[in-house]
């Protein structure tokens, strides 16, 4: 079979990088190694998300009264962890990180606008039934395998990654090209394990 693959780069924005609101450690770091991988030229698409929330989104503690960020609560709406206001939409915050090479990306996706329910995977919003769309694209571009780097392993792309497995992808997790919340701790460590037993394989951007 024709092998066609896409590079899906997680939310490399600056809230999650060190100095933004909802900072993971390391989240710097991977952005030379994304540009470097860009720079290879091996990908027939390039799709680059945003996490894109309006200021009342309901996952910010800040819009939940008596709560604090990092507070784990249970929610119909796959609302399970409260986080510090982060990629409030046209803020600095919700910005790519100014290193990030944004001229090969074919499209960016933005997701989580809807302010009652979050939107961690890429392909589906957290009700686990609204598309982003993105599957669409996949297939209409006959993508057969996707790379998977950004932030943050232990949520966004691990989401992601299970549902690319899901939707019929051949998925790989760049593991130099990702950085994690790590909340609780050992979560990148656990989160790790379902996805190599989902099948999903982790490379180093050196073997791509
Ligand atoms: C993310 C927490 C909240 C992510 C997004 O991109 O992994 N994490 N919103
Ligand atoms: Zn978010």
């Amino acid at each position: 079979m024709n092998t066609k693959k896409c590079l899906i780069i997680t939310d490399v924005q600056k809230d999650f990088c060190p100095g933004g609101s909802l900072a993971v450690e390391r989240g710097d770091i991977i952005v030379p190694v994304i540009n470097k991988i860009l720079s290879t030229k091996k990908f027939d698409k390039i799709i680059a998300t945003q996490d894109w929330h309006p200021q009342n989104h309901r996952s910010f503690a800040s819009n939940n009264a008596g709560h604090k960020a990092f507070d784990i609560v249970k929610s119909s709406s796959g609302i399970n962890v409260l986080w510090p206001d982060h990629c409030v939409q046209g803020t600095y915050g919700a910005q790519f990180h100014d290193a990030l090479d944004q001229n090969p990306l074919n499209i960016i996706l933005r997701k989580g606008s809807n302010p009652e329910l979050d939107s961690y995977s890429t392909f589906l919003e957290n009700d686990k039934t609204t598309p982003t769309g993105l599957t669409g694209y996949l297939r209409e571009h006959g993508i057969t395998t996707v790379y998977l780097c950004g932030i943050a392993s232990d949520v966004c792309v691990f989401y992601s990654a299970l549902d690319a497995i899901h939707f019929g992808f051949k998925t790989f997790v760049i593991e130099d090209a990702v950085a994690g919340v790590d909340l609780p701790l050992g979560n990148i460590e656990r989160n790790n394990i379902i996805l190599k037993n989902n099948g999903v394989i982790f490379i180093n951007s050196r073997n791509i």
